[in-house]
């Protein structure tokens, strides 16, 4: 399978994703804001959306949206730690947890990404997303991880998209438990190989 992804975006979820699931991946990078990659290929040829991560499998069938890729490569390693739960309560409590990153976390950075959005908006979207990691922070506590002691497609999701406050002048200071816990992923093996492969570290 082929990530197309960008450095640092919301693709690192899957690609660390699938390095923790020890899952062969080729990776195409992204450049922004042209959105091809380095021998030219348009994303919008294989993504209309224009979004990474884009995955393309081997078959040549390509999936979109990070919280079904997460779920796919997860699916693909069914033996491996970071499987998702097959059914009951714990299933549905995981996926509240996968759509809650999706969609109140990473989406509820989209302001501050935007040029456009005037400073004092910014500034609300800062302490809405604040809430966010209060309730966060209090549901991890020590953790290690968000499901406790096992590392799963939700930290490799939190993961990218916590490490963007550093982007928006948000102090993750202030959440100590977060800080603690962005540190914890950033120690494992995987995520390492990741950032390195993406050229951040
Ligand atoms: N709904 C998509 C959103 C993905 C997304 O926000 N991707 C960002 C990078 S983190 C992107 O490619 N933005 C470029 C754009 O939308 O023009 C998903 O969950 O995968």
């Amino acid at each position: 399978m082929k990530l197309y992804y960008a450095p640092a975006a919301c693709s690192q979820a899957p690609h660390i994703a699938a390095r923790e699931a020890g899952l062969p991946i080729e990776l195409a990078k992204v450049e922004f804001p042209s959105k091809r990659t380095a021998d030219g290929e348009s994303l919008y040829d294989v993504n209309p959306k224009g979004a990474v991560p884009t995955l393309k499998l081997d078959d040549g069938d390509v999936l979109t949206e990070n919280a079904v890729l997460l779920q796919y490569i997860a699916d693909r390693a069914p033996d491996s730690a970071i499987a998702v739960p097959a059914s009951g309560a714990e299933r549905y409590h995981f996926l509240e947890w996968l759509n809650f990153i999706a969609t109140e976390l990473h989406k509820g950075f989209g302001p501050l990404w935007n040029p456009a959005t005037p400073e004092e908006f910014k500034q609300a979207t800062r302490e809405a997303l604040g809430k966010k990691f209060d309730y966060l922070q209090e549901r991890i506590g020590d953790g290690p991880y968000i499901l406790g002691d096992r590392f799963s497609i939700l930290d490799a999701y939190a993961f990218p998209v916590l490490n963007w406050t550093r982007f928006h002048g948000i102090d993750i200071a202030r959440w100590p438990g977060l800080a603690a816990y962005l540190q914890r992923i950033a120690a494992r093996p995987a995520v390492q190989e990741t950032l390195r492969a993406e050229g951040l570290v």
